[in-house]
């Protein structure tokens, strides 16, 4: 049985299979979520991260989580916010593509941030709409694979707004 839980908390701090970074193109670090994943995790993931020669956005890139709790990290690409339809394929594509890469690895948990809504600016409701109705949408297209998947918010807001999301 899967299933989707919201929590609010460090994504650095999860033990579970992977966390997702809210990555550049570049993969070689930043600030956010991924200048806190690669701090927590250790030089030894830049170096791994130099190795892939970046990532497309909507696109997702596995490595190792070195000193993270996590086993994993999963590298994805979120759209810069613009407010063009494509913005809401993109960051959809993120979920899809983190989860699809999970279940080629056979990995059973995943956490994820909410990917694009700093730097990149997504409106922090509609990127919540997004991801919900994208992982649950996956979550039932996958029925047969087993994987926890964890929302992760940083803050109180969006902690609320995810709950409200989550029992949609
Ligand atoms: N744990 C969980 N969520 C976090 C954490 C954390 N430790 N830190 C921040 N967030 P952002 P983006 C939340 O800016 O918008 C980087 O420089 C934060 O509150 O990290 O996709 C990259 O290199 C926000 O809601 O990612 C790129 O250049 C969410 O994570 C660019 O920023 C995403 O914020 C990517 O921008």
């Amino acid at each position: 049985m899967s299933n989707l839980k919201v929590i609010q908390a460090d994504i650095t701090t999860l033990k579970v299979d992977a966390v997702v970074n809210a990555a550049n193109k570049t993969l070689l670090g930043g600030l956010g979520v991924d200048g806190a994943i690669h701090r927590a995790a250790g030089p030894q993931l830049l170096e791994e991260c130099r190795q892939l020669h970046g990532c497309e956005t909507g696109q997702a890139k596995l490595t190792k989580g070195y000193n993270l709790p996590a086993k994993f990290v999963i590298h994805t690409v979120g759209p810069i916010y613009s407010g063009v339809i494509n913005d809401n394929n993109l960051l959809s594509d993120c979920y899809i593509n983190s989860l699809e890469l999970a279940k080629k690895n056979g990995l059973h948990s995943i956490a994820f941030p909410a990917i694009s809504t700093g730097a990149y600016g997504f409106p922090m409701e509609k990127a919540a709409k997004i991801a919900f109705a994208t992982v649950k949408n996956w979550l039932e297209s996958n029925s047969s694979y087993d994987i926890e998947v964890l929302m992760c918010a940083f803050d109180k807001k969006t902690l609320e707004l995810y709950h409200n999301e989550l029992i949609k």
